[in-house]
């Protein structure tokens, strides 16, 4: 078998260090298996150093290659058309969404030097699979170069409607780009239906059977594969001695009260602010929930560079302090705000000991939060998941609560029924969340890719 070479925006670690989730674990499993190459950017800006260099570091089978990108790089894309463009665009916020043609420019011409600097690197037998919004046009570029080895693609976020999408500039170049992968493998089966609709409707491809596309001359494999965590590992992190100190940090500091428990980046995309104002109504209409359920809200910022970003925690802040204002008593907090990163074994703890998950994006590709927060619960007096609808995660988690995080009142209806929820249901609805996420866990979701994509060679 061939080797494989993994291509995506930032790479590693190679070794778990207790920071690695399970994506990159299953990553660096299917490289040891045959041997290969993980290539991206180094997460380093340099004035000389954009193509000059390539980092690399090696244990035994798997080699990782690294490059600088320049500062125009970084503002055209990567600030700019992967998280100013792209990023809103296919989370349908057409509204944050910035097109400006430079971005466009800076972005295919970074997917063409990256593809440059790969091409020497890539054997005759080896298998490329390239991950995400920052490499839409990467194969395209390859295959330029007459590369003709199989080359498959993940996008981690979702896919819109064509609807949304044909508002994006020329974004039938950046489709018809695409279909330069053998694979193009998406979370949900919404979203591979959407690229599907999008490349008969605009581009006149037909649909071969229901897992394949034609189009200008190529056929491409076009499925949903959902991403899974490595549940065993995290379910043992919430066992470990860190999480059982957090959970008993914890446990001491509520005596007796429940705490709904939610976790994400800080991301106009998590719908955080309609989380905290469903909170609120949670008090509102359900007011025996005063003094006994609090909401702790850990996000760690990202992206602070771009104003959209700035904007959303500056509205938590305030409606942090709106809700405690009201609602606060001597000896109780209605929101607690962390705006910090945790170990992945303490993080668990936090999970174990909180008796609801909420988890309300208004559009993500999958949320492994929601996975996460199953895999730590304790199987004899498991806590319950609240959804969004519009996560990914929902279409494979029917047992969670599942919500609409536009309507305050339907996720305060949802936290009531989470709270009062009788323990034989919490348990059985949790035993088959679990075990699904045993089964299709984040090996069995890379092998499936691969075992795809190996089927094209
Ligand atoms: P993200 O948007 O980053 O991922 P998500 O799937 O929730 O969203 O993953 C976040 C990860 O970061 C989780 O593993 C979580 O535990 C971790 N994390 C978050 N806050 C943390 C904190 N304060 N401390 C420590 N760890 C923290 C993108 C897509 C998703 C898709 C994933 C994987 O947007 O929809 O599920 O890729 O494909």
């Amino acid at each position: 078998m061939g080797r494989l070479v993994v291509v995506s925006n930032r790479v590693g670690p190679l070794k778990d260090t207790g920071r690695a989730g399970g994506l990159a674990v299953a990553l660096v499993d299917a490289l040891t298996q045959t041997g290969g190459l993980w290539f991206g950017w180094s997460g380093e800006v340099s004035e000389e150093g954009t193509f000059g260099q390539i980092k690399e570091q090696r244990t035994k089978a798997v080699q990782l290659a690294q490059i600088d990108i320049t500062p125009a790089d970084y503002e055209d894309y990567y600030a700019g058309y992967a998280n100013r463009t792209l990023w809103p665009v296919l989370h349908y916020r057409l509204d944050l969404a910035v097109f400006d043609r430079r971005h466009e420019t800076g972005y295919r011409q970074v997917n063409d030097r990256f593809a440059t600097r790969l091409r020497p690197l890539i054997e005759a037998d080896d298998v490329l699979w390239v991950h995400d919004y920052h490499f839409l046009t990467f194969a395209a570029a390859l295959r330029a170069m007459e590369v003709g080895n199989p080359i498959g693609f993940f996008l981690h976020i979702p896919f819109p409607a064509p609807e949304i999408l044909a508002a994006l500039p020329n974004a039938g170049s950046i489709v018809r780009a695409m279909l330069a992968y053998d694979l193009i493998g998406f979370q949900t089966r919404r979203d591979a239906a959407n690229f599907r609709r999008f490349v008969v409707e605009e581009l006149g491809g037909t649909e071969v059977g229901d897992s394949r596309l034609s189009a200008g001359g190529r056929t491409v494999i076009v499925k949903a594969y959902p991403i899974g965590i490595d549940a065993e590992a995290f379910s043992k992190f919430a066992m470990s001695p860190e999480a059982r100190r957090s959970v008993s940090r914890l446990e001491k500091q509520l005596a007796g009260r429940q705490q709904i428990i939610g976790v994400d980046r800080i991301d106009y995309s998590k719908g955080l602010p309609e989380r905290f104002r469903a909170f609120e109504r949670l008090l509102d209409d359900y007011p025996e929930n005063r003094g006994r359920v609090s909401l702790m809200q850990i996000a760690p910022p990202s992206r602070s560079e771009l104003d959209a970003y700035i904007e959303i925690r500056r509205t938590l802040e305030e409606l942090t302090g709106h809700v405690n204002g009201r609602f606060s008593d001597i000896d109780w907090t209605p929101i607690r705000f962390l705006t910090r990163s945790f170990p992945r074994r303490v993080l668990a703890g936090i999970y174990r000991a909180s008796r609801v998950g909420l988890v309300t994006p208004l559009r993500d590709g999958m949320n492994l939060v929601a996975k996460e927060y199953v895999a730590a619960q304790r199987a004899e007096d498991p806590g319950v998941l609240v959804l969004s609808r519009f996560a990914g995660a929902a279409e494979g988690m029917p047992e969670a609560l599942v919500v609409n995080p536009h309507s305050a009142e339907e996720v305060a209806q949802g936290l009531q029924s989470a709270i009062t929820m009788p323990l034989e249901e919490r348990r059985d609805r949790w035993q088959a969340m679990f075990d699904r996420l045993c089964r299709e866990d984040a090996h069995a979701w890379a092998q499936a890719i691969l075992s795809d994509l190996r089927s094209v060679a």
